[in-house]
């Protein structure tokens, strides 16, 4: 095979490509003729194979030159693989062992060749079977703080950080895709756009004339594409999450981009309230709705609360960027300075995550990626019943995130929206 042009992989060429990759054969074993090979991507963009030899298995991921979900009409570079290396091995350091280990990457063919997570499971699908997780609120909570800080100038030597911009800068075509699927088409009538049931087109219409609606979403759309504070995940929902009872991994960061601390955590949030809204179109044992959706708002608290005291401790002990330098706060008469200063970046990450969050909301129902949340609630006039009170959260966030001070508030609005 011709190492130097791109050739999609198959369950039958996998095994010429691979087969005498010592990175590769070191962990699931040399007899490359006994290796089982499954594509398992259920993803909008990529392939993935689960590739099992004698000693063990192995995931093999490759990027293909078009988005998977809609064909080679819509061309996507494959450089997006090595952002999503070179992401992948920044989470690494900055939050050991919350990313899945990586064996070999190969730029040319876009392949990346990582460690197989196992019992592991998606956590979306986690959530729609009912299961709660004891874990996860804190785990992501820790994540999203300690790769959100160390990757910006909080903590970075701005030389460093200066050339990850750059380097991450050239991931163009990923942004393009957030740019114009989350903060524009869901607000216009764009080709792309989608909504599953008629009994929607009512609230669509009037969120696609709501003027404070989308004076928010280009306001949030500016600062995601302005604001390169840290390297962001850049996709961060709950169908880039694989858990066990006791671990949590994240995974997929091919969108990795410079953009805003908010950006990761209001996305990851929604998709957490999204599951709650959900929950009505997929229990059937008595009770067990209640406690599931208890279980999300908790999930939800303990996920910010973490990030804060996270975020809070790291600003405390390993603030060594150029920001809010202990420089100019060593004054003994003023030890609150400092404090002030992080009490004031905290609450500007909180009302960005909740226009976030409101934002992702709605394009998971109204553009073009949705979600199997909502998409698995078979019967539609349900579905449609718990997509609009999503719906309407999402607007509700995005409009007052600068007026909502809690999450004690938020909780009420959307007990109050479950009951409608
Ligand atoms: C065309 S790609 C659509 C979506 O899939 C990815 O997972 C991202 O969420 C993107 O917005
Ligand atoms: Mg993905």
């Amino acid at each position: 095979m011709d190492s130097q042009v791109f050739e999609a992989l198959s369950a039958e060429t996998l095994p010429v490509r691979l087969g005498g990759n010592a990175a590769v054969t070191n962990r699931i074993g040399e007899d490359s003729h006994r290796w089982t090979i499954s594509e398992v991507g259920d993803g909008n963009l990529n392939l993935v194979f689960i590739v099992t030899g004698e000693k063990g298995a192995v995931i093999v991921k490759q990027a293909l030159p078009y988005v998977r979900l809609v064909g080679e009409s819509w061309p996507l570079p494959l450089k997006r693989s090595f952002f999503e290396y070179h992401a992948l091995t920044r989470q690494a350091q900055r939050d050991p062992g919350m990313v899945p280990e990586v064996f070999f990457f190969d730029e040319t063919q876009a392949i990346i060749v990582m460690e197989f997570l196992t019992p592991h499971v998606i956590l979306r699908r986690a959530l729609i079977d009912g299961r709660t997780l004891p874990r996860v609120g804190r785990n992501l909570g820790l994540f999203v703080a300690r790769t959100l800080f160390r990757g910006s100038d909080l903590s970075m030597v701005t030389r460093e950080k200066k050339a990850d911009v750059a380097l991450f800068c050239d991931n163009v075509e990923l942004c393009d895709i957030t740019e114009n699927l989350v903060f524009s088409d869901p607000y216009i009538e764009a080709t792309l756009n989608r909504h599953t049931t008629p009994q929607l087109d009512p609230l669509v219409a009037e969120l696609r004339s709501d003027r404070d609606l989308k004076v928010e979403a280009q306001r949030l759309k500016h600062i995601f594409s302005a604001k390169a504070e840290t390297l962001c995940h850049g996709d961060l929902h709950t169908g880039s999450v694989m858990v066990t009872e006791d671990e949590t991994r994240v995974i997929d960061p091919e969108f990795a981009f410079y953009g805003p601390i908010s950006f990761d955590v209001g996305m990851l949030i929604a998709n957490f309230w999204m599951s709650y809204f959900s929950q009505a179109g997929h229990e059937t044992r008595p009770g067990a709705r209640d406690d599931m959706r208890l279980y999300l708002l908790e999930t939800i608290e303990t996920l910010w609360d973490t990030f804060r005291s996270e975020f809070a401790n790291l600003w405390r002990t390993e603030r060594r960027g150029i920001l809010y330098q202990a420089s100019l706060f060593e004054d003994r008469r003023d030890p609150l300075a400092a404090e002030q200063a992080l009490n004031i970046v905290i609450d500007e990450i909180w009302s960005e995550m909740l226009g976030f969050a409101g934002i992702e909301i709605h394009r998971r129902i109204l553009g073009l990626a949705h979600n199997a949340d909502f998409e698995t609630i078979a019967d539609p006039e349900r579905r449609a019943s718990c997509e609009s009170k999503a719906l309407k959260l999402g607007r509700h966030l995005a409009v007052n995130r600068q007026r909502i001070h809690s999450l004690r508030d938020i909780r009420a609005t959307v007990e109050r929206l479950e009951k409608e």
